[in-house]
């Protein structure tokens, strides 16, 4: 049977004018189809062929000719059966073993018996053979998808490449990716067509490929530079939103100017690090050699994103390439960088940091975009990811004052190396922030530096997830993996995320896999520890000779303008560096990276605004505190709950108030005056103890809720009360960044219990007690925590406020000359306020003080548990109205005071303890032989005050008393210092708890026992 012969039969063989049935239409596609052949109808009778496809059936049919083994056994079985005059839809019977069944197999057809079956079709069955083939294509797209990248050319390196080994010589997929699907769908069938079905854009405007076209395309998309894992992401929009940005054909395409410009960016970052390895070969700058193109990367981020809309970029980064960032990123003049260099004395306040932890802020044009923009890279420690949610923090304040609700204009990015990505749990805590209502940025660009090496420590031993980005995958965040050595891969890949951002606010990965080039730092030998990895490297051109290399050869630049393009920054360099030599002196405040323009200015720095008020502001924020939301009649308010409003509004009524009334207040008075509260913690909206109730909930309305101090006053400032996610670390470090944006805020972070801070202590040590030391960086953040011996047991009773007081920066033996402005003098000098206040109106004043201060200090304030309801612990009216203000110390003012040369014994103390020693007091008919005052400002230590109390008790013996054990609590930051104001003339004793190694005893009857033994001990007269 010669080919027209065969041809013939097969049109002969169909039925004249017989459709395709419409249904099965996208099943079977056409190859190569030509406009001018005609369909033909009798082929169409075949079931899975359509006249399109005739030319493919002949190629078929004369390989089949020469050798029936050349083709696939199923066009074997065919083209036999048609020959021997099988009738149409006889002819094709299903291979009888295209491959072993696996153990496990089920035909797809019999998982969907609805594709095969005959009413499908308006004339012959479709086989399993045709549906499990289309199917089995529509797998191996899938699988690409999700599986692509675990192939994909990644690593400059090689050495990530074990899944390759297995790979087919040929083009073939490899097995990793596809897995089984090519047991059923072979090598024969790479130039069958398929119908593409709508979960892949390779086509491009194409419906239909032969398979090998179809795997080519895949191959591009998923398995060359980039790997993109995001088939985890649940949502079908977001997932196609991807295929499409890296599989549509030519979606890679980059103009020569783009490719110049990429060029001429490399240039730099390699071009800076080359040139401060010259000048300064023994000096630590942790380069970024072997991942130059973050610098090209970075600024396509800024770029792409500005062009949406962003105006303000937030970034938070480790050592690794920071100089290189803040140059060639950030503009930041090159001669201050070289000054850092040069260790010169500073020339203003602060103690200063070493020049990779360094912030910066400026505002500049994005020559690219022709837009003006901010970009502030924030202060860090060494703390690796430490600065993440700090990060966040300041994004979200800037975004939240400009109004920016959606995130358009203010974008936080943040850097990571692969060993801190993913072994540091604050990743991880903060990625949980990235979708809270009141926590998040709108979506963070992360950009890992992934070099593969953590130090000396290589990433299989210091991880145990396949890839160091894989905490991203909690919140469905798109991962982009990149061979930083492809720099238009990169480029492309910056661009998506930045349009990823933009379309759906949501964080996105760029994972840059790359080499480090020398040692940790410059100093280091990375032979010791990877000699097998450095030799590779040693054999590795530079990305940036690569590319260069690349664009000569392709015709975009000529090798002298390559050159040209060098040449001209390792001038600019010389230059700068030449200008950097006559500087004497380095200025802390180049490198403010949150400055508060105007805040300072005009302003006596030693004098604090009155922090009382108006009585009619206290009695209507106490009502409105006090009351359901005003007409609202059908708002359900919960019987308790109303019980509480009631016992509120009879307080008014009395002019007194509890706690949760004086911090309202202070909250209120500040709103009223423009200034924005944001209270931020676990369960603060209610108060762990049921005490605060800022908000109320509708008790037959889902999510209907009423917020009396964000409805106080028409033109009042915004009011911010979140519940937070479980993180102590995240949130406080949130809450700090947030507080740097706007000086004229009162941000708040209460702790759960106060001893929960210990989960956030690097926020705590390396931020907020020494960051306007090291930064010049000021925060009037307020910590509340919950602290005070109440029997619960060891967790839950300390705050540790001796911690606090150990890390004051006041010199316990140094006594400060008393001047009319002692006080606001020791606020401005110190580190940070740490306070325990025993009367709402004394907490009222120093939460208001914070705002009338005219600089920022963060405060600790050690907060009651029992205190909150003790009918003693309430305050009048009196004490909050204009004329008063916060007091550091509560002198004793009953009879004691009213003859205080018959006192014999003076008790200081601090908090709730100071109830129980009044009681007792009472009980032993003391009141006349003991004064008790009450130091409610504990740092700076009040000297002054502490001194007037002594000198009015001549007689008398000094006791501190304390309910924390010895070695905690403040008896050591209180003992010298009192020997200090006192010149050593008296002796102080102490009357508390004896050392322990646990804050609390967990027996409650221990723990009444020795309180009893602690009153006593300081009543023993
Ligand atoms: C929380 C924390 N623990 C330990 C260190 C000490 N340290 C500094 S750099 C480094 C390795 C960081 O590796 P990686 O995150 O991969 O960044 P790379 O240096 O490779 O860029 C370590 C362990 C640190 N800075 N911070
Ligand atoms: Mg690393």
């Amino acid at each position: 049977m010669n080919r027209a012969r065969a041809m013939s039969y097969l049109l002969s063989r169909a039925s004249p004018g017989m459709p395709l049935g419409a249904s099965r239409a996208w099943l079977i596609g056409a190859t190569r189809s030509k406009a001018s052949a005609p369909p033909s109808a009798a082929l169409a009778a075949e079931p899975f062929l359509n006249g399109s496809s005739s030319n493919y059936v002949e190629e078929m049919y004369t390989a089949w000719l020469s050798d029936p083994k050349s083709v696939h056994q199923s066009w074997d079985t065919f083209f036999r059966n048609a020959v021997s005059g099988a009738r149409p839809g006889e002819a094709y019977t299903a291979p009888p073993s295209l491959a072993e069944p696996q153990a496990n197999h089920v035909p797809l057809t019999s998982l969907a018996p609805a594709l095969a079956s005959p009413q499908m079709v308006s004339d012959a069955p479709i086989s399993d053979k045709v549906i499990d083939d289309h199917l089995a294509v529509q797998g191996i797209i899938r699988a690409y998808q999700a599986r692509g990248h675990l192939v994909a050319a990644l690593d400059p390196l090689g050495i990530d490449r074990e899944a390759l080994s297995e790979r087919h010589p040929t083009t073939l997929p490899s097995k990793t990716v596809v897995r089984n699907y090519f047991d059923y769908i072979g090598e024969s069938d790479m130039e069958r067509s398929f119908k593409l079905p709508l979960s892949t854009f390779v086509g491009g405007s194409e419906t239909t490929l032969p398979l090998k076209e179809i795997i080519k395309r895949l191959e591009d998309a998923y398995c060359r530079s980039i790997g993109v894992e995001f088939m985890f992401i649940n949502s079908l929009e977001q997932c196609n939103w991807i295929r499409q940005k890296f599989e549509t054909p030519g979606i890679m395409y980059m103009s020569a100017q783009e490719k110049r410009l990429l060029l001429a960016r490399l240039t730099r970052s390699h071009g800076f690090e080359a040139f401060l390895a010259r000048k300064f070969s023994s000096e630590k700058r942790f380069g970024l050699e072997g991942c130059e193109i973050l610098i090209p990367a970075m600024k396509q981020v800024i770029d792409r994103s500005t062009s949406l809309g962003v105006e303000s970029f937030v970034m938070g980064m480790p050592h690794r390439g920071r100089l290189n960032v803040l140059s060639n990123v950030c503009r930041k003049p090159l001669e201050h960088i070289f000054c850092q260099f040069a260790g010169l004395d500073t020339g203003d306040e602060g103690s200063g940091d070493v020049k990779y932890h360094l912030g910066t802020y400026v505002e500049r044009l994005n020559r690219v975009t022709n837009k003006n923009i901010r970009l502030a890279i924030v202060a860090n420690p060494s703390h690796l990811e430490a600065v993440n949610p700090v990060v966040q923090g300041k994004t979200r304040a800037e975004q939240f004052y400009h109004g920016d609700s959606e995130g358009n204009k203010v974008l936080s990015v943040l850097l990571h190396g692969d060993a801190a990505f993913s072994g540091q749990g604050i990743v991880y805590e903060t990625f949980h922030l990235s979708e809270l209502p009141q926590y998040t940025t709108h979506g963070t660009i992360h950009v890992v530096v992934n070099n593969q090496i953590g130090f000396t420590t290589d990433p299989r031993m210091s991880r145990s997830s396949p890839y160091c980005t894989d905490v991203a995958r909690v919140v469905n965040a798109p991962i982009f993996h990149v061979n930083a050595d492809d720099p238009e891969a990169v480029m492309h890949v910056c661009n998506v995320a930045a349009d990823w951002r933009h379309t759906f606010h949501k964080d996105v990965v760029i994972d840059l896999v790359c080499y480090r080039r020398n040692g940790h730092n410059e100093i280091d030998e990375p032979m010791f520890t990877q000699p097998l990895m450095y030799n590779r490297i040693r054999k590795l051109k530079p990305c940036i000779d690569l590319y260069s290399d690349k664009l000569v050869s392709e015709g975009v630049v000529t090798k002298e303008e390559a050159k040209e393009v060098r040449d001209k920054y390792e001038k600019i360099l010389e230059e700068a560096f030449a200008a950097a030599k006559m500087e004497t002196r380095v200025f802390n405040k180049h490198w403010i990276d949150s400055p508060w323009s105007g805040f300072f200015e005009g302003k006596d720095p030693l004098r604090a605004s009155p922090t009382g008020i108006h009585e009619d502001t206290i009695t209507h924020i106490c009502r409105r505190f006090s009351s359901a939301p005003p007409n609202a009649s059908d708002f359900v308010i919960h019987r308790g709950l109303q019980r509480i409003l009631n016992a509120r509004m009879e307080m008014v009524k009395e002019r007194t108030i509890d706690w949760a009334m004086g911090e309202a207040v202070a909250f209120g008075s500040l709103l009223k005056e423009g200034i924005h509260v944001r209270l931020s913690g676990q369960d603060v909206e209610r108060g762990t103890f049921s005490h605060r109730h800022h908000i109320l909930h509708h008790q037959k309305v889902d999510k209907s809720q009423y917020n009396a101090l964000a409805h106080l006053y028409p033109d009042q400032a915004p009011y911010t009360v979140c519940n937070s996610s479980l993180s102590e670390y995240a949130v406080l470090g949130f809450e700090l960044g947030f507080s740097m944006t706007n000086p004229n805020a009162l941000v708040i972070w209460e702790a759960q219990f106060g001893d929960f801070h210990n989960t956030a202590q690097c926020i705590i040590d390396q931020f907020i007690a020494s960051g306007q030391s090291k930064w010049i960086r000021q925060t009037g953040l307020v910590l509340l925590l919950p602290h005070g011996m109440e029997g619960m047991g060891p967790e839950h009773s300390s705050a540790r406020l001796e911690r606090f007081l150990q890390m004051t920066s006041d010199d316990p033996d140094i006594l400060p000359a008393f001047s009319s402005d002692f006080a606001i003098r020791q606020l401005s000098d110190i580190n940070w306020i740490v306070a325990s206040c025993s009367t709402p109106a004394n907490l009222f004043h120093i939460l208001r003080r914070q705002i009338a201060l005219p600089f920022r200090k963060p405060l600790i304030l050690m907060t009651p548990k029992s205190l909150l309801r003790h009918p003693e612990a309430k305050s009048p009216f009196d004490d909050m109205v204009e004329g008063t203000e916060f007091q550091r110390v509560i002198p004793e003012a009953g009879p004691a005071s009213k003859n205080p040369a018959g006192v014999k014994r003076l008790i200081f103390c601090s908090g709730k303890v100071y109830y129980d020693l009044t009681a007792a007091r009472k009980e032993a008919g003391l009141e006349e032989s003991i004064a008790i005052s009450r130091m409610e400002q504990i740092a700076p230590f009040p000297y002054d005050l502490v001194k007037q109390e002594c000198d009015k008790y001549p007689e008398a013996e000094l006791v501190w008393s304390q309910e924390e054990h010895k070695n905690m609590g403040a008896w050591s930051y209180i003992q010298p210092r009192i020997a200090t104001a006192l010149n050593c003339e008296k002796h102080l004793m102490y009357a508390g708890r004896p050392v322990s190694a646990s804050p609390a005893t967990g027996n409650k009857k221990t723990h009444l026992r020795e309180l009893k033994n602690l009153l006593e001990d300081a009543l023993a007269l």
